[in-house]
């Protein structure tokens, strides 16, 4: 079965952090409801939803993803970068804890879930203003004995290094090269994106389908024309939150 873990968009998302976009007022009401469909949509790719419990007071709460790093062996509970975030991550500890042994990044080290970029066994991961060098150091540690290579990647100009590099394929990295230099990727196919719409480099592959922002229609073609299914919804308003598609959830197998 393949989960994922989401949590509602909490009423005081208005007051989320903002680093790269100006604040522009989010619609509360319509934010559900593009909720609610990525939701939909994720189930129609085949996956289960799990909702963690609400923090209707931590308005980055939706972003589910900056606070874990779930593989196959173990599940990482994160530091967020962000301070208003770190009241995120015990919830989801609890939700994931039945399905995986848990590992803490503790202080000093911080990370974003969103700064970390699964390719086979290689684990990429931005050297953002969220992730340091101790978060990464500690991640690494836990990691290695398991099998993976942890490979730490300069970001530049955006929030994570997923909103730069996303994988769409097997083998297959969407990118950014204003943000990201794919130098350390080595032997994968690489698609850029359209210049025009820098923040479509953040996909979510799920089960062999990409879901994309319908905002980015160019580099969706550029997508379609190298034969990849791709699955397009409307994201306006968690984009105002300097949120993508791949950070409203948390996707693994279970059972
Ligand atoms: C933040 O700045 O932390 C949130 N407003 C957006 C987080 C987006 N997370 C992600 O793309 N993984």
């Amino acid at each position: 079965m393949l989960i994922a873990l989401t949590r509602a968009v909490p009423p005081s998302i208005n007051r989320c952090e903002l680093t790269h976009v100006g604040r522009e007022p989010i619609d509360l009401a319509l934010a559900l409801t593009q909720h609610e469909r990525y939701e939909r949509a994720l189930q129609s790719l085949g996956c289960t939803i799990q909702r963690v419990a609400p923090e209707p007071d931590l308005p980055d709460s939706v972003f589910v993803e900056d606070t874990a790093i779930v593989l196959d062996e173990i599940a990482v509970i994160t530091r967020p970068g962000a301070e208003s975030r770190r009241g995120e991550t015990s919830a989801v500890g609890d939700a994931l804890g039945p399905y995986r042994d848990l590992a803490l990044i503790e202080p000093p080290g911080t990370l974003d879930g969103g700064d970390v970029l699964r390719i086979g066994s290689r684990i990429y991961v931005g050297r953002s203003r969220r992730s340091n060098d101790d978060g990464i150091r500690q991640l690494e540690h836990t990691l290695k004995p398991l099998g993976y290579t942890v490979v730490p990647v300069p970001v530049n100009g955006c929030l994570h290094l997923k909103s730069a590099i996303t994988q769409v394929a097997s083998g297959t990295v969407l990118f950014n090269p204003a943000w990201v230099s794919t130098t350390m990727f080595g032997d994968v196919d690489r698609i850029e994106i359209d210049p025009r719409e820098p923040f479509a480099a953040n996909a979510l592959l799920v089960n062999e389908t990409v879901l994309v922002s319908s905002a980015y229609p160019r580099t969706r073609e550029l997508l379609e024309r190298r034969g990849i299914p791709v699955h397009a919804i409307e994201t306006t308003e968690l984009a105002k939150g300097e949120g993508g598609v791949t950070c409203c959830s948390l996707i693994f197998h279970a059972g």
